[in-house]
């Protein structure tokens, strides 16, 4: 699959053929393109609670909040900022300000007032969907005052000055605004680092994120093969960009039930993954560890786990190993993203309809509808099988650029629409990528940023 040209460019392809992909479509009509067929099937099932959603539900919640979101005054181009845990309230925002034609900033809610201020300031954001516990840190910043010059709503108790999301969940959805998306509109606005300095606004577009999640799961042969009756584990945060994209967005496309989880506690998980008959694990290397070598494991019954995706970090071979002996009955692979390539470089082929032979330690082969190349950092030239260099993708699922930072989106994205990732890997002669090291100034922290 390696391709040269004129320039002794060397491209990279998925070993899957490319395929049509429906991008013209706003983010949320093309999740829930197909809905008829699975509107009575459970969405999005919530925690210890159990508390399920169907398709038809969440689809119907999303349009309230959407014509709520418009009747507080935010328009088509607003920022909306999600600062959440994991929770149905999160999906239907999320999906809410995509119908209205906003822009979703996702953040930590565990980030310190500061942070979250400088990403709501920076972002514009007209408007906070929250929990009461966190309002404290959206107070007493110099000049924006919140309910005058930003709005925050919370999905429990509203602390003074904000509104509750029965403002949003009780409108009624005929209200919601006809709005004109284009593909190249923004969506979401996830922060990150990238491959240098402090976070900045990822700009994610209609078209970036359905052509992302189309790479995954669309086709006659998906390279991540979900159906209705998979069940998800949600446990990653959905304000990361692997959770909202490789979990949400690709699950509700496929009609597959979402598991969400608040918080990270093994025999919460382990009870729930048994319980519900999880059959899909999207994970980071500590969850793999926790499940690998915790001996509460063997307590519980995992048999239903078909596919456990590990991404955001590396993940050792023998980590991997030790996973695979608690899980014989599991494919185990990984995918490789960063949040400015739409996220997803690089999947496992195990995963697919009609899987391929993988090796333990692969980030995946390339998506496909997508070139990938291996730059020498030192000449600029691409490289060819087996030769590490910096990991370089172009396609519709990257990033439009960052947000109000020309430099940075210049000296991340090439002339020739090339992402610079700041990885250094290499790709064997099966097409599987590895990568070994990293030119960037960004370290990981259990799968998260650390600048
Ligand atoms: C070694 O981590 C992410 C996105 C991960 C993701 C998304 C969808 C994984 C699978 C999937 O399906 O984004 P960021 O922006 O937080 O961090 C990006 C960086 C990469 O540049 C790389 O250095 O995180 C590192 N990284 C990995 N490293 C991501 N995945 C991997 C991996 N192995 N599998």
């Amino acid at each position: 699959n390696q391709v040269s040209d004129p320039q002794t460019s060397h491209v990279f392809k998925s070993k899957l053929p490319d395929i049509p992909i429906s991008n013209h479509l706003p983010l949320h009509s093309y999740c829930f393109q197909n809905l008829s067929q699975f509107a009575h099937r459970p969405c999005l099932i919530v925690g210890p609670a159990s508390k399920t959603f169907t398709y038809a539900d969440t689809h119907l919640i999303s349009s309230k909040i959407a014509a709520g979101l418009s009747n507080l005054g935010i328009l088509k181009g607003d920022v909306v900022m999600i600062l959440l845990q994991n929770s149905a309230d999160f999906v239907f925002s999320f999906l809410a300000i995509s119908m209205i034609g906003a822009v979703a900033t996702t953040a930590n809610p565990f980030y310190t007032a500061p942070e979250i201020f400088k990403q709501f300031t920076v972002s514009k954001a007209k408007l906070i969907i929250t929990q009461a516990m966190y309002v404290d840190k959206l107070r007493n910043h110099d000049g924006a005052k919140l309910g005058e010059d930003f709005k925050v709503v919370t999905v429990d108790d509203p602390p003074e000055n904000c509104l509750h999301f029965s403002v949003l969940s009780e409108a009624n959805e005929s209200d919601v605004p006809e709005v004109e998306i284009h593909p190249d509109d923004a969506v979401a606005m996830p922060f990150s680092s990238g491959t240098t300095g402090l976070p900045k606004g990822v700009i994610l577009t209609h078209k970036s994120l359905t052509t992302s999640v189309a790479q995954q799961v669309d086709g006659e042969n998906p390279n991540l093969y979900l159906t209705t009756e998979d069940v998800l584990l949600c446990v990653l945060p959905l304000f990361h960009i692997f959770s909202l994209n490789s979990v949400l967005l690709c699950a509700l496309r496929a009609g597959s039930a979402v598991l969400l989880m608040q918080k990270f506690e093994i025999g919460t998980l382990l009870e729930l993954i048994q319980r519900h008959r999880v059959s899909v694990a999207m994970v980071v290397p500590p969850l793999v560890l926790a499940l690998a070598k915790n001996p509460m494991v063997a307590d519980f019954d995992l048999s239903s786990i078909r596919l456990v995706l590990s991404g955001a970090a590396p993940l050792g071979k023998e980590l991997e190993e030790a996973l695979r002996n608690r899980m014989p009955q599991a494919v185990l692979g990984q995918g490789y993203g960063m949040t400015e390539a739409g996220p997803v470089l690089s999947m496992c082929l195990g995963f697919a309809k009609q899987p391929f032979q993988t090796k333990s330690g692969s980030c995946g082969t390339v998506v496909r509808n997508a070139e990938l190349k291996v730059v020498d950092p030192e000449t600029g030239r691409s490289l060819g099988y087996n030769q590490p260099g910096e990991i370089c993708i172009r396609g519709q699922q990257i990033m439009k650029g960052y947000l109000n930072d020309e430099a940075a989106t210049a000296s991340t994205i090439d002339s020739e629409g090339w992402l610079h990732t700041g990885d250094v890997g290499y790709v064997d002669d099966d097409d599987e990528i590895f990568i070994v090291d990293r030119v960037k100034e960004l370290i990981k922290y259990k799968g998260f940023q650390v600048y």
